[in-house]
């Protein structure tokens, strides 16, 4: 037996009110979802991709309830119940759309978890959510995922918590029949919590998003209204399905509730994506900036068809207002800025907006209910369109983090407006245009990472003293990440000692994305006038250095090959 469901932050009962009056929130739920759009579109293509053995796979929308109907089952079968959490890490394959589905049916909550996501992330995301279930997809792109799950239930044991049960989705099409029934009827409400997203994190331990399925359904509708989707639209999914972004902004979920196509691309390069958009005539596709630029050189020396390509969203990082300029003309459709958090708020640039606004501005927000506040350090408003925070609050934003009163006390204003940590200004259009951060997270290429996280892990290295990660303007990227290290007594100036540090957090658990791109030793860190490490201060050394005053102090892979294509 799990524990159940723990109670969350939530709205005032006042506000709730209102957003049912407004229509924002229905009686909706994520069962009722799934029954409704699977019987009105049955006949329809829904998804079209492979499956966990690479099988090419297009299912309708009759048999995608089926085929959630079967996952369902097949998590029944593995002690799944109404209730629980079950943590995914399923890279772009059929199954992962049966899966949700199947646990949405069933009334079991998922937790987003991705394939690249390793000791580390599962262990903390499986000892929060009290996971029932860990649903994996064998060996693949690398890594054995089997394993991983006994690695992780190994450190949960030492923990005290009782390890998740291993859902294997390869496994399914080679074993004979499953239970033909039903699964049991979750009976959750449309304002109960439906699943749990993650943070981008911005401390050591992963914080875990309660989205209910009143709040992510009306981001969902008024998503694909803002983005014009209907029956005949056809998406490719290129990110990790299992981000905000390509899930709901509108993505996945936009499209299955208007009755469209969704295509998986197994890989984000240009390869697959464009042979996809080719052959299945794709309407829209959502990429982060590095893969938009790497969509741009490609199309440049191949000349692909992408007469279908309507529309092309480009968020979850800055994009470049130079690039922004490019993917029109090149690419032959229109581009769509995205600036959301899994958090909530979501900003759209129009179809209607005038091409300048398209390409300077990451867009305005979904509903004229969202409430934007921009304010300096004390948390006072600035004047009108100069740069502050951005605080916001709203119908599909949380009040707060799942078990995380530590956390929630800092990233929420008493009066419920969420901290989103990024610097913004506005026009008098509403549009935002994101200037910077003002959190402790490195953004790379849409990948989000604690530096906290890195920091934490590294100090485990017994060389290391000390241990600061800053994100470095990458022309590809955007940021890579840069450990500056301090060596123990004894071992200053040790470039062995830097080599040492990837290889070491990769054997701790932590996923690839997050190892540094770069790490460099200093033997002292520049320090702010309380004391403390200066992250600003090392950027700015790092970032006009090796020529200043540093040389000579530091050493290391510097400044490092092009790093590899992230995925998100
Ligand atoms: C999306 O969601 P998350 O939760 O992975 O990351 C949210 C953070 C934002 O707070 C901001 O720092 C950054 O990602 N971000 C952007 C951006 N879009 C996201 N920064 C600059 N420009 C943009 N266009 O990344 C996400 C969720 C839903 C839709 C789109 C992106």
């Amino acid at each position: 037996m799990r524990s159940p469901i723990a109670e969350v932050p939530t709205w005032p009962e006042d506000v709730r009110a209102r957003y049912r009056a407004l229509g924002y929130w229905t009686e909706e739920s994520f069962a009722d979802f799934v029954a409704d759009r699977t019987a009105r579109f049955a006949g329809h293509t829904a998804v079209v991709g492979v499956d966990a053995h690479g099988r090419p796979q297009r299912w309708t929308y009759a048999d995608l309830a089926e085929q959630a109907d079967r996952a369902a089952a097949r998590l029944a079968d593995a002690g799944v119940e109404p209730g629980d959490r079950v943590v995914l890490t399923l890279p772009n394959v059929v199954e992962f759309v049966a899966v949700v589905l199947g646990l949405f049916r069933m009334g079991a909550l998922p937790v987003f978890g991705l394939p690249s996501h390793r000791e580390v992330e599962l262990t903390q995301f499986c000892t929060i959510a009290d996971a029932a279930a860990l649903v994996v997809v064998g060996e693949a792109d690398g890594c054995d995922h089997v394993a991983l799950h006994a690695a992780v239930a190994e450190r949960l044991r030492g923990q005290g918590v009782e390890p998740p049960a291993l859902v294997d989705v390869r496994e399914w099409a080679q074993s004979r029949e499953v239970r033909d029934q039903r699964p049991a009827a979750g009976g959750r409400a449309a304002e109960d919590v439906a699943f749990l997203q993650l943070s981008g994190g911005t401390t050591g331990v992963s914080k875990l998003i309660p989205r209910t399925s009143a709040d992510y359904l009306y981001s969902v509708r008024a998503s694909a209204e803002i983005c014009g989707l209907d029956e005949a639209c056809v998406m490719l999914v290129v990110l990790p399905a299992a981000h905000n972004f390509p899930m709901s902004s509108p993505g996945i979920l936009g499209v299955l509730h208007t009755g469209g196509t969704v295509v998986l691309a197994r890989d984000p390069s240009p390869r697959t994506a464009f042979a996809l958009i080719e052959a299945e005539r794709v309407t829209t596709v959502a990429l982060v900036p590095p893969l938009a630029q790497a969509w741009l050189s490609a199309a440049r020396r191949r000349t692909p068809d992408l007469s279908s390509l309507r529309t092309v969203q480009v968020g979850g990082a800055r994009l470049s207002d130079s690039v922004a300029t490019q993917i029109g003309p090149v690419l032959g459709a229109r581009l769509q800025q995205v600036f959301g958090m899994a958090e909530g708020l979501v900003n759209y640039t129009r179809d209607d907006d005038p091409d300048e606004i398209v390409t300077t501005t990451q867009g305005r927000p979904i509903s004229p209910d969202d409430e934007i506040r921009i304010v300096d350090a004390d948390d006072r408003e600035v004047p009108p369109g100069e740069e502050g925070r951005l605080l916001t609050r709203g119908p599909y934003t949380i009040r707060g983090y799942y078990r995380a009163d530590g956390p929630n006390r800092d990233s929420f204003t008493a009066d419920g407006f969420y901290r989103t940590g990024d610097l913004v200004r506005q026009l008098p259009s509403g549009h935002l245009v994101v200037t910077g951060r003002d959190k402790d997270q490195i953004n790379r290429g849409g990948e989000k990472v604690a530096t906290e996280e890195i920091e934490g892990l590294a100090l485990t290295h017994p060389g290391v003293l000390d241990a600061v990660a800053v994100g470095l303007p990458d022309p590809y990227l955007g940021e890579r990440i840069c450990l500056v290290v301090r060596p123990q007594p004894g071992r200053a100036g040790d470039d062995d000692l830097a080599a040492q540090i990837p290889g070491h957090l990769r054997a701790a658990g932590l996923a690839a994305y997050k190892i540094p791109d770069q790490v460099v030793t200093l033997d002292t860190f520049p320090a702010t006038h309380v004391g403390k490490n200066s992250r600003r201060e090392l950027r700015r050394l790092l970032t006009g250095q090796l020529t200043g005053q540093l040389t000579g102090q530091l050493t290391g892979r510097l400044p490092g090959q092009p790093p590899v294509p992230t995925t998100t």
